[in-house]
């Protein structure tokens, strides 16, 4: 691509790109196409639009080995991203530390006590007016720019201030929490200011819509005088699905629409793709048992991977499931490794896993298989279409998007889901067997529930998993993705009229 500005700028914390060491590549690197939900759910609509993606490439710039990033990567796919660089201090502070040690556990509500820290605080603006800046050089007058996520609450506000000629749409892909937890944040006032820069505010669901307006209702009400927004915040009507019916005056006097876009998966590859899984290979090589459960997640305390080790543990140990006959695969994919809190959640996972195999595995027949390293997307899939019994045990969570490609791989109806009610994806996935991670009962009664289903009520479990599979076909990322910039273009077409 040249170097020509763009019309249409995405920026995300990262850039879907990791590099990897490889001798023949210029410069002794090769920039890798890294998982995540977020790229899963971008990349086609980039492709679409030769849209360009602002992000950080991986590596921290100060440390002797970095690799030197170039000023543009174009990746075999097509896509052409920017990246944005950060030291070793930034990645600390604003990566790990704000980003994931406070925002993550605050928006999660308080899964684990958010730490404040007013040098993290710092570098999270420093880093946001850097990412701000980046999308300001490549974005061309009159640009639409999509700001991506919890990383990067005050791009908006301060791209509204630099470039008062774009569109500016903001998603949130985690949950907003509710008044009460939010305002414990000591900068809410900022986050709120940098929020409002956008013409469209986006998040999964309903009830995060509505706790974002009513925050804003308070902070315009009787918590005024006192969050040093002024009283002007007007907030009118309610969040509804696909469309923002929600709206705020910011204290610019723009309107800035509120609404929720429930996120999906690109269905069609996913359903595409799963059709050649090698779904018998995957059962024999996890020893063909006659109940294959799993699970797929971020080694992440949010999705609940212990809770459901010990369910599993407990059925075993009741005699519910028997172990010669039931195998858990458990794919967590390494993750935020540095973050205290991750490190605990590993060595509890893994003490559990340990734990679990050695009172009812047996030579050659371990009752859990698991995976603490990425995996290809394929291989996921084959496991996807292996499993009978899928299990989301999240205690809190944005949408879950393995929730979708579990079901997107079973077109034929086999198969079953066990999904936490705290879930995004369990407003949409009418025909789980829903489940609350924080009651261990709760897990073990679901779990059963989809076993027995699977083996004495076949017509009723093929029927739940028919009603999931055309949900989630007829309801895709690209949907998403319409919907939201559909809402912006209406943004944006208002307000021209309002000039
Ligand atoms: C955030 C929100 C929201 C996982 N391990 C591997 C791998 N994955 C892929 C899965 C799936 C994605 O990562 C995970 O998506 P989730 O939605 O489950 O979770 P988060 O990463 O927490 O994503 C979440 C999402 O944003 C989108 O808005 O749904 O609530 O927390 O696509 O397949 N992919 C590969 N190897 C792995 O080992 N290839």
């Amino acid at each position: 691509m040249g170097r020509e500005r763009s019309d249409f700028v995405v920026v995300a914390n990262r850039l879907p790109v990791a590099p990897v060491d490889d001798p023949a590549a210029p410069g002794g690197v090769r920039w890798e196409a890294s998982p995540g939900g977020l790229v899963t759910a971008l990349t086609p609509v980039l492709l679409r639009n030769n849209g360009a993606w602002v992000g950080w490439a991986g590596s921290v710039s100060d440390e002797p080995e970095a690799p030197d990033v170039p000023e543009a990567i174009d990746t075999d796919e097509g896509l052409h991203l920017f990246p944005v660089e950060l030291t070793s201090d930034e990645h600390e502070k604003f990566y790990e530390g704000f980003s994931n040690a406070t925002l993550w556990p605050l928006y999660h509500s308080l899964i684990v006590a958010p730490t404040y820290d007013g040098d993290w605080w710092e570098s999270y603006r420093e880093v946001n007016l850097r990412y701000a800046e980046a999308v300001s050089r490549r974005a061309a007058e009159g640009a639409t720019v999509w700001v991506q996520d919890y990383q990067l609450q005050l791009v908006p506000g301060i791209l509204r201030q630099v470039r008062p000629d774009l569109t500016i749409g903001f998603f949130l892909h985690i949950p907003f929490p509710p008044s009460e937890i939010f305002r414990q944040l000591p900068w809410r006032e900022e986050i709120v200011r940098g929020l409002l820069g956008a013409d469209v505010i986006g998040f999964h669901l309903d009830t995060c819509a509505d706790n974002f307006l009513d925050l804003c209702r308070r902070v315009s009400g009787e918590a005024g005088s006192h969050t040093g927004l002024p009283d002007t915040l007007e907030v009118s009507g309610r969040s509804s699905v696909r469309e923002a019916s929600g709206a705020i005056t910011a204290p610019d006097g723009r309107t800035v629409r509120v609404g929720s876009f429930p996120i999906s998966i690109d269905s069609g590859d996913v359903i595409a793709r799963a059709a050649g899984a090698d779904r018998d290979g995957v059962r024999a090589l996890a020893g063909n048992p006659r109940t294959l459960l799993l699970g797929v997640d971020r080694l992440d305390y949010t999705k609940g991977i212990l809770v459901r080790l010990e369910a599993f543990e407990a059925l075993l140990e009741s005699g519910a499931l028997d172990p010669s006959e039931s195998v858990l695969v458990q794919v967590a994919t390494p993750s935020r490794e540095r973050v205290d809190d991750y490190r605990r959640t590993r060595a509890r996972v893994e003490h559990a896993v340990g734990r679990i195999n050695g009172r009812f595995g047996s030579l050659g027949r371990p009752v859990i298989h698991y995976i603490h390293r990425p995996v290809p997307f394929d291989d996921l899939l084959g496991m996807y279409s292996a499993a009978d019994v899928m299990l989301v045990t999240a205690l809190r969570d944005g949408m879950n998007l393995v929730a979708k490609e579990y079901v997107a791989c079973h077109p034929d109806g086999t198969g079953s889901l066990v999904l936490s009610e705290f879930t995004g994806a369990a407003t949409e996935l009418d025909g789980a067997h829903f489940c609350n991670p924080h009651d261990l009962e709760s897990v073990k009664r679901a779990i059963m529930s989809a076993v027995t289903s699977l083996e004495h009520y076949p017509d009723d479990a093929r029927a739940r998993m028919e009603r999931l599979h055309a949900q989630v076909r007829d309801h895709d990322v690209d949907l998403w993705a319409r919907s939201f910039l559909e809402e912006l273009t209406r943004a944006h077409e208002a307000s021209e009229g309002g000039r």
